[in-house]
């Protein structure tokens, strides 16, 4: 029994470090142009949660890309959605509305183990784009 409480008091911490809960902003402007999130690349690790949070109005997060058997998710205009990821490799989302002006955005979780299929579709999703040509791109280049 002690030997049991002793690797589940060094086992608890552990998780809760491992277990993070990220956030990223819904805003009407920022380093890169008008309509963005912030941060629009991140990295996590496994079994973390990103929360995206409506900052500025008018915007949503909805999953464009994900490896397979990966999390998808649609959030509503102005409401925070959240998502966890418990399969590595490179997700990505836009702003429903603001698709078309390259509202987007990368999650890396772990290892970019589908990055060939990610810069694919990278490559056609920038064809979409009305204005900030190239913005997908220049994040895309973050993923390692
Ligand atoms: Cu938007």
């Amino acid at each position: 029994m002690k030997k049991v409480l002793l690797i589940l008091s060094l086992l608890l911490p552990a998780f809760s470090i491992m277990a993070a809960e990220h956030e990223v902003k819904m805003l009407n402007g920022g380093p890169e142009g008008a309509m963005v999130f912030s941060p629009a690349y991140l990295k996590i690790n496994v079994g973390d949660t990103v929360k995206f949070v409506p900052t500025d109005i008018g915007h949503n997060s909805e999953s464009i890309f994900s490896p397979d058997g990966g999390a998808s998710w649609k959030g509503e205009l102005n409401k925070p959605v959240s998502a966890t990821f418990d399969k590595e490799g490179v997700y990505a989302y836009q702003c429903t509305p603001h698709a078309i002006m390259a509202m987007v955005g990368i999650i890396q979780v772990g290892d970019a183990s589908n990055k060939d299929d990610f810069m694919k579709y990278v490559d056609t999703k920038e064809g979409e784009f009305a204005i900030n040509k190239g913005r997908f791109k220049t994040y895309a280049e973050q993923v390692k």
